[in-house]
Order: C-alpha cells, then sequence, then structure tokens
C-alpha cells in the first residue's frame, strides 16, 4: 500500500513537471501608453492685437484731390493649421451727413438729401483694396487686389495697382472674397504673413460740395477657413 502511494506521487510530480513546460514559451509585452488626440488651432490675427483693434483713422480729413494709404494692416496665421482667407464687406455702409453746411445746401444743383444717414462721401471716394503678399510695401509679383466686381485679380505686370482696383466706396457693399473668386483669396499656412492694404483716392468732381463734412462709415470681416 505504502508503494502504490509513492509511485502515484511520483506520477503526479511527473505530471505537474510536463504540466510546467507547457507554460514556459518565449513572450514579450508592449504597452503604448497616454493615446491622446489634440486638435488644430485656426487663429488669424489682423493688425497689432488679437482680437483685431484695428479700424481706418486718417487722422485728417480729407478734401478732392486727396489720396493715400488708409490702411496696412499685418494678417498673421498664428494657428497650427493652413487656413484660406477671406475677406467681407458688411452690406451696411454708413453715410453720415454730420451737418449739411451751406456749400452742401447752395451747390448747384444742391445736395437734394439731409438726413443723419443721407451723406455723399462713399459715391465720391474710391478706394483700393489689395494684398501686399510678400509684405514688399509696392505692388509686385505675387500681390492680388479685391475689384468690387467681387473678383480676385493677379499681378500681372509692372506698373501701379491699376485703376480698375478702384472703385466708389459704395460699391463694395456686401462683397465677399475668397478662394473661388477669380485669381483666388490666398492659402496661408501656419505663421504665414501678409499686409492688408486700403487706399483712397477723392478725385474732384463737378458735385462733390454734396460731400462737405460728410464720413463714410464700413466694417470689413477678416475669416480663416479650414481646407477640408
Ligand atoms: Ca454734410
Ligand atoms: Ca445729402
Ligand atoms: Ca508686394
Ligand atoms: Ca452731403
Amino acid at each position: 500500500m505504502k508503494k502504490i502511494v509513492g509511485l502515484s506521487v511520483a506520477a503526479l510530480l511527473i505530471i505537474g513537471i510536463i504540466g510546467g513546460a507547457t507554460f514556459a514559451y518565449f513572450s514579450d509585452t508592449e504597452i503604448a501608453v497616454d493615446n491622446t488626440l489634440t486638435a488644430g488651432t485656426l487663429n488669424l490675427q489682423v493688425g497689432a492685437a488679437d482680437p483685431c483693434t484695428e479700424s481706418i483713422n486718417l487722422g485728417t480729413q480729407i478734401d478732392p484731390g486727396d489720396s493715400g494709404t488708409a490702411a496696412d494692416w499685418t494678417v498673421v496665421n498664428q494657428g497650427s493649421m493652413s487656413g484660406r482667407l477671406r475677406v467681407t464687406f458688411d452690406s451696411t455702409i454708413t453715410n453720415n451727413e454730420n451737418t449739411w453746411t451751406e456749400p452742401e445746401e447752395n451747390a448747384v444743383p444742391p445736395d437734394a438729401t439731409s438726413g443723419a444717414d443721407e451723406g455723399e462721401l462713399g459715391d465720391f471716394v474710391d478706394i483700393a483694396i489689395w494684398l501686399d503678399i510678400n509684405e514688399s510695401g509696392s505692388w509686385d509679383s505675387g500681390d492680388k487686389y479685391l475689384q468690387s466686381d467681387g473678383t480676385v485679380v493677379d499681378w500681372v505686370g509692372a506698373g501701379p495697382l491699376p485703376s480698375a482696383a478702384y472703385d466708389a466706396i459704395n460699391n463694395y457693399s456686401a462683397l465677399d472674397w475668397d478662394y473661388t473668386d477669380g485669381d483666388g483669396m490666398p492659402t496661408m499656412v501656419s505663421s504665414d504673413n501678409l499686409d492688408f492694404m486700403v487706399e483712397y483716392d477723392f478725385p474732384s468732381d463737378p458735385n462733390d460740395d454734396w460731400a462737405q463734412s460728410d464720413s463714410s462709415v464700413f466694417d470689413v470681416t477678416f475669416v480663416l477657413e479650414q481646407i477640408p
């Protein structure tokens, strides 16, 4: 009886050894930790501060014969992603009559409207909006202007900003320029920058007395759109 028990124990030990050998294959384990998804950023800055604090302010009144640069604002893609620049003009362009001066009233023909928002300056002053892509300070290769028919026009050759770039302020109401218009608004990669420029020209006109003391006010919106 003792011998049988001894054999059984030996058999169990052999089975145990064989069983243990079943779990002795090689293995290796790796763990991917801290799995994270982070969204990119699309952040446009126009001018010196973000959010934008710029507005056209010539610091002086304008008269027939005056022209010059009204805005020169650096536009920067401060985000991590590329985007397409879009610029829109608000539909409301407000022309303040301010005072209805004696020369306006007695012009021949007279300024026939004297209401608070019935000024005429927006009919007489032309502006040109252009993008100084290479920030050279001058209209040259690669630059674009935003025409008052809603198209975007590329620089084509030497010379000053074309006269076709200019139109009366009132003709810019509700315009919207994006990458689909004309030669297209630019794509800006991260950290890309360009200069947004506005030129003005107040040509003399037989009826320009109608605009004495008037002011023209408009909003411009800048958008950087994600590229799908
Ligand atoms: Ca006036
Ligand atoms: Ca008027
Ligand atoms: Ca340029
Ligand atoms: Ca007027």
